[in-house]
């Protein structure tokens, strides 16, 4: 019988070994270390309370010449009982002279790279929301600095950091679709652009409910959280030691403004062109800071 499990054992190690990449994409349950808040002092905070975007926290970005596979505007961005939403439709008379096509927004933490409203060199990062339900798009809380475009074959100048990216709603199979991944890119966005991932967690029926995605940054390591459990940890290329700003978005997949969901592998995308929405709605984001760094 030992000899029976011992070679299945090697199978499946044989198969692990020679496929990492397929083994990634099946998604995980979080099974890690809790969140101890304890170490932690807010430093940071938005409940999106009241009706309009805090704008001291937060700017928008109009990207107009094409956001991918759409535009993103201001006018998909709003705040209405306590939540956050970044809307994404069809808009077939356009926005702005702009062309008729896919719409839908972001939120950062900074106006431009010399009018930074937020940033922060570790600590946590969490954010509660519910994901917008539709293939052909995903959503993102991130966060980003100037050092990532830096090429020097280490990341510990900048790295963006994806805490979690919604791209699995056209997954039906063994419930992938409820799973979201989180990862790495540093070194530009090139030929030298280097990353890493912990592959697919799962999280509590996501579209439909809240649940939180968080991100413990220190000099040795990213560590990410679903619902204060973690996931995994990176340390490739080295931990970023720079401040980084905060992004919320969603992003329509395709490119030059034209929805191609082969582009980013998301599933085509489903929305009807009567202008129906999704919608990324996002209770609060709060950062922290350990308290022994304050
Ligand atoms: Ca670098
Ligand atoms: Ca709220």
């Amino acid at each position: 019988m030992t000899k029976f499990i011992s070679f299945f054992g090697s199978i499946i190690f044989f198969f692990a070994s020679m496929f990492p990449w397929m083994f990634h994409q099946f998604p995980k349950k979080p099974s890690g270390q809790s969140i101890d808040l304890t170490k932690f002092e807010m430093t940071w905070n938005d409940e999106f309370e009241g009706d309009t975007l805090d704008r001291t926290k937060w700017a928008t970005m109009d990207w107009l010449n094409e956001r991918k596979g759409g535009y993103w505007h201001r006018d998909l961005v709003s705040v209405h009982d306590g939540n956050l939403d970044i809307a994404a439709k069809y808009l077939k008379d356009g926005l702005n002279g702009n062309p008729a096509g896919y719409y839908t927004g972001v939120v950062e933490t900074r106006i431009d790279k010399n009018r930074v409203l937020f940033e922060q060199c570790y600590g946590y990062f969490e954010c509660r929301c519910i994901l917008p339900p539709s293939t052909g798009l995903w959503s993102a809380f991130w966060m980003m600095n100037e050092g990532v475009f830096n090429v020097d074959g280490k990341g510990d100048d900048g790295t963006e950091v994806d805490i979690f990216e919604s791209m699995r709603y056209k997954d039906h199979w063994w419930k992938a679709g409820d799973s979201v991944v989180s990862g790495i890119h540093y070194d530009g966005y090139g030929e030298e652009e280097k990353g890493d991932s912990i592959g697919y967690y799962f999280a509590n029926n996501p579209y439909e409910e809240y649940n939180t995605y968080g991100l413990e940054w220190n000099k040795d390591a990213y560590i990410f959280y679903i619902n204060g459990v973690e996931t995994g940890r990176l340390s490739t290329g080295g931990v970023s030691d720079n401040p980084e700003y905060l992004i919320l978005s969603t992003e329509i997949a395709g490119e030059n403004g034209v929805a191609n969901a082969d582009r980013h592998g998301v599933g085509e995308i489903n929305l009807p062109k009567d202008g129906t929405a999704v919608h990324f709605l996002v209770d609060y984001v709060r950062v922290y800071q350990y308290k022994d760094l304050l």
